[in-house]
């Protein structure tokens, strides 16, 4: 599965809101967060624009590496 390491997220809040924020990208079919590792993870069904979710995080306030 692709995935991207966001880091800032501390607790289920912060999990919950990057899934929300991933899921509304066109193409995420189902986004899941591992806090411990600050990773997300997600299934496509159709291509995903990953510019377009990075921005869709940084703009709920949470840091995108690559
Ligand atoms: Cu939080």
């Amino acid at each position: 599965m692709p995935s991207l390491t966001v880091s800032g997220m501390s607790c289920e809040h912060c999990r919950t809101a990057v899934q929300k924020a991933a899921s509304g990208i066109p193409g995420v079919a189902e986004a899941t967060v591992d806090l411990n590792s600050g990773t997300l993870t997600w299934k496509e069904s159709a291509p995903v624009d990953v510019a377009d979710l990075k921005r869709a995080i940084t703009k709920i306030g949470f840091e995108v590496k690559d």
